[in-house]
């Protein structure tokens, strides 16, 4: 494992969290390149055929889709492992990672989007995007917002319904171990305590968003704080989130 390993990523993004939670996890060190949402096209197109971030180059190669990089970085670094060694478990946690990736975050985003999508210089500053980003940020609000799904007012409501749909499922689902696919922490909680974690700020250097943030941003973290499924995530991020190893 000589070769160097390279995290193209947005600063905040939960799939980028994913990635960077399991290389953290398995102790793999690497390097992280920020992008910001907008200019990052032509650099992920031209590595990966497609746009989005998460992109791990390792070696000669450039890998695209969390869920794909997380199934390498397995490969690579087996232990400690993501992935349960029991065969049910290990198809049921690749489910649960399936849905939230496909389903429940394209929608909770689109919501979350909404909450601060009219301030360019608070998303400039999620982002990392500098001062001239969020002066800019008023050309491409558009097109973050047709990118993401955003088509109306509906969206809103609908993240939020994923979100309780989310908080409650996880809520339910880990009364009995604290985990999602066993008794033991894997992949399945790795990826749903880092989509939820756009709802709940961990206090963790890779996903806490910067504060004072808009009214409605605050709202969103308000109406999931006392949930027991917001404390599941908490939890999840206490225990099993090391600090970061990037360099
Ligand atoms: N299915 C992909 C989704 C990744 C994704 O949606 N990434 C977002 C950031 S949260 C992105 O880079 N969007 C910009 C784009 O698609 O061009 C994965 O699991 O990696």
């Amino acid at each position: 494992m000589n070769e160097p390993i390279e995290l193209l990523q947005f600063r905040y993004s939960p799939y980028n969290e994913k990635i960077r939670w399991a290389l953290d996890y398995k102790g793999i060190a690497h390097t992280r390149r920020n992008l910001a949402p907008g200019p990052h096209v032509p650099v992920t197109r031209k590595l990966t055929g497609q746009t989005a971030t998460p992109v791990l180059k390792i070696g000669g190669r450039a890998i695209a889709g969390s869920a794909r990089i997380i199934g390498e970085l397995e490969a690579l670094k087996p232990s400690p492992a993501l992935y349960p060694a029991d065969a049910t478990l290990k198809t049921r946690a690749l489910a649960i990672e399936k849905r939230f990736d496909d389903d429940l975050m394209p929608r909770i985003r689109r919501a979350i989007l909404m909450t601060i999508v009219h301030d360019g210089h608070y998303v400039s500053k999620v982002f990392g995007g500098g001062f001239l980003y969020g002066l800019l940020f008023p050309l491409v609000r558009g097109l973050v917002k047709k990118g993401n799904g955003i088509t109306g007012p509906e969206s809103a409501a609908d993240g939020e319904r994923a979100a309780q749909e989310a908080f409650d499922w996880v809520a339910n689902e880990t009364t009995a171990t604290g985990y999602l696919a066993g008794s033991s922490f894997s992949v399945a909680d790795l990826a749903v305590a880092s989509h939820l974690a756009t709802c709940v700020d961990p206090p963790h250097v890779d996903m806490q968003r910067p504060q004072p943030a808009p009214q409605k941003m605050n709202d969103w973290l308000a109406r999931w704080r006392a949930h027991p499924g917001a404390a599941w995530v908490m939890r999840m991020y206490a225990k099993h989130r090391p600090q970061p190893l990037a360099t």
